[in-house]
């Protein structure tokens, strides 16, 4: 029996382990009503463990336990105790094979953790803790064994059978079964296995590495995705070669492969040689995948890909480490989109994730360390905290050491601890080691939780010529963390004259050849930084390139914002200055009566944007977007969200009536005629064209409208056929919307991920994604409680987008979601839990809201049976 005992775990008590692993052979008998699973162990006391003579203790979770055995001798239920989550035997040699048999049902696993079945195919997922649910282990990622897996299933329903490293033997068995068998090399945790039989397609293609081996590459999917593999195969070259050039990193098996499965909790997994994927995450077509979906699916099969390294080859500790693989991994791949497009937008696009999301989380009931203390359900703890603060925390590392000195840190942490479970710690000594700084301050952003704020003011001496910045950082107090210390923070830094170039940063005499940008160190809680020789009032531009995951505060005046939205020498910081006038001009109106007046300049800026094409128009596509309300909301005290969408909506009108003519200019400007091409040049064009549309469409405007059903009828790829039904959808043209949302239906609903794509543009808009609306969708016969990402295009997106309907002054929105989680949870806890996010910052909201958000918690809370998952989020967000 699964426990619902919520248990805390503490990094504090971290022990080695007190058995290795040394080889695992695993013999699955694959049926419809469950599987067998022959798993022997051969097994030793770990000599590093404290207690060199206690009893053995292997994990599990929902095993029928059928047989033990200890060294061939079977064990009669006196010589061990099944306690459900633990097997324990008291009495063992020192060195030994355990022979266990347990029993499981993947066709009734609706958790998808462990061993279960996705559109009639068997899969897996391990990480952190779903080996336990296959077979009793020691289910810790710093047990590290070989593995060997035989698979045994029908031979007509299941021709592929898959697992980790390479496939040794293969034959036929009686009754039309048949087995292969796979072995892999490499020690590896037990999270890393993976498992798959299906009735699956094979796409090959192959790559030779830098040191000239061959690499098959294999896609694994259902046949009517057949055409959907070449951008993810293309994807997964360009990442090998990259991770060579960049990191000096080859792939290391013979095989690598990727499986797309419809049913799965998370975007992908990286087990060993064999990725298993989120069909939504790694199958696209012109017709089907829209730019945005074509760039998330690079840089996932890239993220996963990078794991073989920065976690598979080096791994984690236990799971307090996380961010070590995961940070860092998010890091490189971010690198790698990065060189692949527009390093702007990349930046444009992760800082804008981290503000809105992690900002959100960092300051809430949950927040917590890159490197947490404590958890208790550790499924809750793969968060934008643990990936894209500790991404931002490693990048920081790169911008102190430098590309170079970062790429020697690189290759001695992997050389050094290549085959091992390690820290974060170890991470940041190899770097210490490799460039001789001292990093013990830096190491505060692993430990500390909280966004600083870095509170900023300036001096200008006229008849000095002298510039004075002061930056003073303050870490607000999170949960159980008070009086932080200073942190150690990478701060970029220009200094624009009135012309708009950049000054000469000059902070010592003598220094003739002084740069145009600076890396400041902060380390204090307060520094004054002089600069000389400087001749007039600069305006300047602070934290380049967002070099630290920080929030900045300086009294900016609306005509500097304007001023560094076009003359700033870095692109972020253009973009960042246009939507800091836009948050600004947004807020300033919320709770504003009506007629008041909406700044002019900022028609001005965004006139200037769409007119210039010399512009940098993957830079303008970005600028031209408004800061989302979810980001409005953050920023906010006390958000009443109403007044916030009132505020935001007046704005957007604004503009749209203003720059009517302009719009209709720009979407006549850009030829999207061509052969479609996932450039950034035309990614932008796109991305323009649909801004305009829906700007357009929010004025309900007739010229608009007609712009919009033509491109929905002509288009040739999913980009512009989802731009226009989108700007449809979200005007007040309910005829058109309606005709359009069934035309897309029609043509797509056999396809899984289009149907999703589907649901969200319903569910994310106020148009159609009233509280009826959404109950509708959920009755759809697309609509599956049991496929994660159907619940999420539908409730996730409902309650994460469609924020001025979720919302609802009455509090309709939040009972609905307490509902949807409740019911959730009994099926898929991991699922039910990410549920929960939208109501756990109650505190943060005006009372409006927060009461009834509060209410909504408890309600939840007070659900019998309630999972661990669920019950920590909860605890946490009312205690919190
Ligand atoms: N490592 C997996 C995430 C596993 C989540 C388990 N609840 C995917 C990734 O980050 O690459
Ligand atoms: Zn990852």
């Amino acid at each position: 029996m699964r426990t619902n005992q919520p248990k805390t775990t503490y990094l504090k008590d971290y022990r080695v382990p007190d058995f290795l692993v040394d080889h695992v052979d695993l013999r699955f008998e694959l049926y419809e009503d469950g599987a067998r699973v022959h798993s022997t162990l051969s097994m030793r006391r770990n000599p590093e463990s404290v207690d060199s003579r206690g009893a053995l203790e292997l994990d599990g979770d929902s095993l029928k336990l059928e047989s033990v055995a200890l060294d061939g001798d079977a064990l009669d239920t006196a010589q061990y105790e099944d306690l459900g989550d633990l097997l324990v035997i008291a009495d063992v040699p020192d060195a030994f094979e355990l022979q266990v048999v347990t029993w499981i049902e993947p066709h009734n696993n609706t958790r998808l953790e462990g061993l279960y079945k996705s559109s009639g195919m068997f899969c897996t997922q391990c990480e952190a803790e779903g080996f336990r649910c296959i077979t009793f282990f020691p289910d810790r990622p710093d047990v590290m064994a070989r593995f060997r897996t035989r698979i045994e299933a029908d031979k007509s329903s299941y021709p592929i059978l898959l697992s980790n490293g390479n496939d040794i033997e293969r034959g036929d068995l009686a009754d039309g079964r048949h087995f292969v068998t796979w072995e892999d090399p490499f020690p590896k945790p037990c999270y890393l296995f993976a498992l798959v039989a299906g009735d699956l397609v094979e796409k090959r293609d192959n790559f030779s590495t830098i040191s000239g081996r061959d690499i098959d590459l294999r896609m694994y999917v259902e046949p009517r995705n057949s055409e959907k593999c070449e951008h993810a195969m293309d994807s997964l070259k360009r990442s090998m070669r990259w991770d060579e050039e960049v990191y000096g990193r080859e792939y290391d098996l013979d095989i690598f492969m990727i499986v797309a499965v419809d049913d799965f909790n998370m975007g992908a997994m990286e087990n060993k040689g064999l990725n298993i994927f989120n069909s939504s995450c790694v199958l696209a077509s012109q017709e089907t995948a829209t730019d945005l979906a074509f760039q998330r699916i690079e840089a996932i099969v890239a993220h996963e890909y990078f794991h073989n390294w920065s976690g598979n080859r080096v791994t984690c500790r236990d799971w307090f480490q996380l961010s070590l693989k995961e940070g860092f991994t998010v890091f490189r791949d971010s690198q790698f989109s990065s060189d692949m497009g527009s390093p702007t937008v990349k930046r444009i696009e992760d800082v804008t994730l981290l503000r809105t999301a992690q900002f959100a989380e960092d300051g809430g009931p949950m927040a917590h360390p890159v490197r947490p203390a404590s958890y208790m359900e550790i499924s809750n703890f793969y968060t934008l905290t643990i990936y894209e603060k500790g991404a931002e925390v490693v990048r920081m590392i790169h911008t102190l050491l430098g590309p170079e000195l970062f790429r020697k840190g690189s290759d001695l942490y992997f050389e050094r601890h290549d085959g091992q479970a390690v820290t974060t710690d170890d991470f940041v000594k190899a770097m210490e080691d490799a460039s001789g700084r001292d990093l013990s301050q830096f190491r505060l952003w692993y430990e500390q939780a909280g966004t600083p704020v870095l509170n900023i003011s300036d001096r200008y001496d006229e008849q000095a010529g002298t510039y004075n910045l002061t930056v003073e950082q303050a870490i607000p107090d999170t949960p159980g963390q008070e009086d932080k210390r200073p942190q150690h923070i990478p701060f970029a830094l220009g200094l624009l004259d009135g012309s708009g170039n950049d000054m000469p940063l000059k902070m010592a005499d003598g220094d003739d050849d002084a740069p145009a940008e600076r890396v400041l160190e902060l380390t204090e809680t307060s520094h004054t930084f002089e600069f000389n020789d400087v001749s007039e009032r600069p305006v300047p531009s602070l934290l380049r390139q967002f070099s630290a995951p920080v929030r900045v505060t300086y009294p900016w005046t609306r005509e500097q914002l304007q001023f560094l939205m076009s003359h700033d020498s870095d692109g972020f910081n253009r973009w960042d200055a246009g939507q800091r006038l836009a948050v600004d001009v947004i807020s300033s109106l919320v709770g504003a009566p009506d007629k008041a007046e909406i700044e002019p300049r900022l028609v001005a800026a965004y006139r200037h944007l769409m007119s210039d094409p010399s512009l940098d128009q993957a830079l303008v596509a970005k600028m031209l977007q408004l800061p989302s309300e979810a980001y409005l909301i953050e920023l906010a005290d006390s958000p009443d969200v109403q007044a916030i969408h009132r505020a935001r909506e007046r704005v957007l009108t604004h503009l749209a009536i203003s720059l009517r003519e302009d719009l209709l200019a720009c979407y006549r400007r850009i030829d999207c005629t061509g052969v479609y091409e996932l450039t950034p040049v035309a990614i932008a064009g796109r991305s323009l064209r649909n801004t305009a549309l829906a700007w357009l469409l929010h004025i309900d405007d007739e010229e608009g409208r007609d712009l919009a059903v033509n491109q929905f009828r002509e288009a040739d790829n999913m980009t512009d056929r989802m731009g226009a039904l989108r700007a449809l959808v979200n005007s007040g043209f309910a005829a058109d919307r309606d005709q359009v949302l069934e035309a897309f239906y029609q043509q797509f609903s056999d396809d899984p991920q289009v149907v999703e794509q589907w649901f969200s543009v319903q569910s994310s808009s106020p148009a159609t994604g009233g509280l009826d609306q959404i109950r509708q969708l959920m009755a759809h016969e697309a609509f599956d409680w049991k496929n994660p990402n159907k619940v999420r295009s539908v409730i996730g997106v409902f309650a994460g987008q469609n924020l001025a309907t979720f919302h609802a002054a009455d509090g309709s929105g939040y009972r609905f979601l307490a509902d949807q989680v409740s019911r959730l949870d009994d099926s898929n806890p991991q699922i039910a839990a990410r549920l929960v996010t939208p109501l756990t910052r109650w505190k943060k909201f005006a009372p409006v809201h927060g009461d009834q958000m509060k209410a909504a918690l408890e309600q939840i809370r007070d659900k019998q049976g309630l999972s661990r998952d669920v019950y920590e989020v909860v605890h946490k967000s009312l205690a919190g």
